[in-house]
């Protein structure tokens, strides 16, 4: 067993980095009430509980991800390019009032505020995470199926994928005033994806609303897919004929696919798939296909050349 220090250091850094500011904070805490309090970004995110969510039985059993590292591991470029600069920057973005509209090839477009969707039935989804990167976590998410939203606006004939729109904004987003990406962070499903039962629109986490790091207040999360399918602070939805070309393709088209299934059998040009590391764990693991969803969504990929369509 060989890990090289290159491969554990962003993580373990990471962690570290995290101690040294809990301890700074119980120190500040106790020495210092009377002062200013530490950036509310690094004491807290989301607070707020979400009341009559009903655990689900799509849930993995596996030991989730510690929050914090959750909340403060991650990407979210419109705010920082690292690992984990977002955290503190996203406390800038409003997230009320807050809509998102369904549009496209439907018989009825409708905006739905962000208060009526909390408003929907909502479960929690203990689901696995795996970044394109090679790490991975286990996140108990809150929310509901994109099915549900779908069906309300009842979708024509013709549409055939659906597109996911980030929220850009300029004066919030620093990376937003940078061609890193052709903003706005956009993503795409086929429709018979995103009408499959385990794709989510997460509003929470760990039973609280959604923290702004992780694409406060409403965010895709499709579980067998890598992690950057998952658009976070999602403001459109899109059904379309055609293919929509996402962010990511448009920048780097040979490493970033329409598809993106997880496959340990089909690496990256700049990382293998064939194992990862679970935040928190020291050893990696195997990566398993469509990341352990193989028996809910392999069929809709039956005939399909996996290499190709990657
Ligand atoms: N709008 C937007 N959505 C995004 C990203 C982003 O940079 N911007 N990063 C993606 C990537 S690469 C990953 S791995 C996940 C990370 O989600 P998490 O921070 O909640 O773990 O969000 C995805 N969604
Ligand atoms: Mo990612």
């Amino acid at each position: 067993m060989r890990i090289k220090s290159s491969e554990i250091t962003p993580v373990a850094a990471f962690r570290q980095r995290r101690l040294l500011l809990k301890a700074a904070a119980a120190t500040a805490a106790s020495v210092a009430t009377a002062y200013a309090p530490l950036s509310p970004a690094l004491e807290r995110q989301g607070g707020e509980r979400l009341s009559g969510v009903r655990k689900s039985f799509l849930s993995v059993m596996e030991q989730p991800t510690e929050r914090e590292d959750i909340v403060g591991y991650g990407n979210f470029i419109e705010f920082a390019s690292d690992k984990s600069g977002h955290v503190e920057r996203s406390q800038l973005m409003a997230v009320r009032p807050w809509t998102v509209a369904v549009e496209g090839l439907v018989a009825k477009p409708r905006r739905f505020g962000i208060e009526d969707l909390l408003k929907l039935p909502l479960e929690e989804r203990i689901y696995r995470h795996r970044c394109v990167e090679g790490w991975s976590m286990v996140v108990p998410w809150v929310g509901f199926p994109l099915a549900s939203l779908l069906k309300q606006v009842e979708p024509l004939g013709s549409a055939k994928y659906v597109e996911f729109i980030s929220h850009a904004d300029p004066a919030s987003m620093p990376n937003v005033r940078r061609p890193l990406l052709d903003w706005p962070y956009s993503e795409g499903l086929r429709l018979d994806e995103a009408l499959h039962p385990l794709t989510l629109l997460a509003v929470g986490l760990y039973g609280e609303v959604l923290p702004k790091p992780n694409g406060a207040p409403i965010r895709l999360v499709v579980p067998w897919k890598y992690g950057f399918k998952g658009a976070k602070s999602i403001v459109t939805i899109r059904l379309v004929e055609r293919e929509p070309r996402t962010a990511w393709m448009k920048a780097v088209p040979d490493e970033y696919g329409f598809y993106a299934n997880v496959n340990p059998d089909v690496d990256h040009p700049r990382w293998s798939q064939g194992k990862e590391r679970r935040i928190g764990e020291f050893f990696k693991r195997k990566t398993l296909p469509f990341n352990g969803y193989a028996d809910q969504v392999g069929q809709l990929y039956t005939g399909m050349d996996l290499k190709k369509y990657f």
